[in-house]
């Protein structure tokens, strides 16, 4: 999948959005570069005091997720690296992290970032984590994403703002 066609979000009123970012911890470089990107995209949006937990494995994502998509946060935003080994391994955990975090957004109603980077190698995520030298930037693009889709919803059940 290309980063090309990537729109411009422009996202207003959200400075009182409660936000958390769970972040694994697999892949230490990378994960520091998609959290650095997720933080800073708070601060831009006025969103001062998220909420950051960390995880030991990517897979471990949706169980916490759901949680605090049930205690009253606006949006969530999920980090993670996974790099494809050789084994099928990397296809379970990809197949899990993805499913799981689809299924808390669509059962909860509560919009979940998705930064997850599933590379076939540590080039490939280097290259979107935000770090000095990388094309792209998918922590900032995930809470982007995420606070983006928790506005909308709230645009529909507050017409006035
Ligand atoms: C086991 C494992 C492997 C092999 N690779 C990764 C990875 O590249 N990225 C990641 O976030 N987590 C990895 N894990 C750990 C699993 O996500 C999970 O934490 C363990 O299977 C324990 O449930």
């Amino acid at each position: 999948m290309s980063g090309n066609g990537a729109p411009e979000l422009s996202v207003r009123n959200c400075g009182d959005l409660r936000v958390a970012v769970i972040a694994a911890l697999w892949h230490e470089k990378i994960m520091d570069g998609l959290v650095d990107g997720a933080l800073r995209a708070l601060r831009e949006l006025g969103i001062d005091e998220p909420t950051l937990l960390r995880v030991p494995g990517s897979f471990e994502l949706p169980v916490v997720a759901k949680v605090l998509a049930g205690r009253g946060y606006d949006a969530v935003v999920a980090l993670g690296v996974v790099i494809r080994g050789g084994t099928p391994h990397f296809d379970y955990v990809c197949q899990g992290v993805t499913q799981g975090l689809t299924q808390v957004a669509v059962d909860t109603g509560v919009p979940v970032g998705f930064g997850v980077l599933t590379c076939d190698t540590e080039e490939q995520a280097l290259d979107r984590a935000g770090l000095a030298g990388s094309r792209e930037d998918k922590g900032h693009e995930a809470v982007t994403a995420a606070v983006a889709t928790a506005t909308a919803l709230r645009s529909f059940s507050e017409p006035w703002r």
